[in-house]
């Protein structure tokens, strides 16, 4: 397959309410918590299955994992709401670490082949699973890179599962890095709408992020999702950026890629409505 036309990209961006915030007025998604495994050490992450009323929120966070089959089920019930479109798989772990991930897209699109089946991946396996996930109707994907420097990916990372071996990050941050840069170049060759997110991780990441949105723009992703670090993991003890701090750098890489701005860090099981329906409100699409 040939990169999406600028015309294509702009209409499935359009209806992507991660890629346009005009788009979350109108559409809705649901993330299906199929992905329980994990192959990199974020050094951010805390992976968290259970009751939600634990206090746990945000990505890698899910109440309880689903089936194949029971992921399939929950995407008929919700589908009949009328507001549903885009499927994403985001955890809790890595979706590509878990078969679970492409029988449940497979299943999915099956039944329902209009909508937008959405994948949110580290990107080590990226370009190894990329037929995979086209033959099973995927077409957008996003890819978490935060560095394009070797010695950023080794404080980010603390071990990453490279061909089947678990190694320290300091050992194979040149590999992580290769991974996700050509998962991502394959993704946007393969005809996929790709967005990159990156963690803004005060004092390690924050001068890598302009390089990230440069590189990502030039090899023709088509947004960057700057989010803010969630202080947990074993980086608990550090700061999120102030609000201040992280306009400046979505504004600074606004330059090289367009800035998706409406970021809701969402669970791995959540269930968003568009904003009309949300706010009880009818709308247009949805009477
Ligand atoms: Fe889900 Fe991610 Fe697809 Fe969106 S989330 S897999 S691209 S459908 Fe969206 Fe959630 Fe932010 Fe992700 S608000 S954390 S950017």
């Amino acid at each position: 397959m040939a990169p999406l036309s600028d015309e294509s990209a702009q209409a499935l961006a359009e209806s992507h309410p991660c890629f346009s915030e005009a788009a979350r007025e109108h559409h809705g998604r649901i993330h299906l918590a199929v992905a329980p495994q994990c192959n990199l050490g974020c050094r951010y992450c805390e992976r968290w299955v259970g009751p939600a009323s634990q206090g746990k929120a945000g990505p890698g966070t899910a109440e309880r994992i689903l089936s194949p089959r029971e992921a399939a089920d929950l995407v008929d019930a919700t589908e009949s709401s009328g507001w549903l479109r885009v499927v994403g798989v985001a955890g809790p772990g890595e979706p590509l670490a878990n078969p679970a991930t492409l029988e449940s897209f497979r299943l999915i699109h099956d039944s329902h082949p209009s909508l937008l089946l959405c994948l949110s991946t580290n990107g080590l396996e990226l370009q190894a699973r990329l037929n995979a996930l086209l033959e099973v109707g995927v077409q957008s994907v996003t890819v978490t890179i935060n560095a394009t420097d070797p010695e950023t990916a080794s404080q980010v990372y603390d071990w990453a599962q490279i061909d089947g071996t678990r190694i320290p990050a300091a050992a194979c941050a040149d590999a992580v890095l290769d991974r996700q840069w050509n998962g991502l170049a394959a993704a946007v060759n393969a005809g996929l709408l790709v967005k990159v997110n990156s963690v803004f991780i005060p004092d390690i990441n924050e001068r890598d992020l302009v390089e990230v949105a440069r590189r990502a723009g030039s090899i023709g992703a088509h947004r960057h999702n700057i989010m803010p670090l969630i202080p947990r993991g074993r980086m608990r003890d550090k700061r999120a950026p102030k609000r201040s701090e992280l306009t400046k750098a979505q504004d600074k890489c606004e330059k090289w890629i367009p800035q998706f701005r409406g970021c809701s860090q969402c669970r791995a099981d959540v269930i968003e409505p568009p904003l009309c329906v949300q706010g009880g409100l009818s709308c247009c699409a949805h009477t």
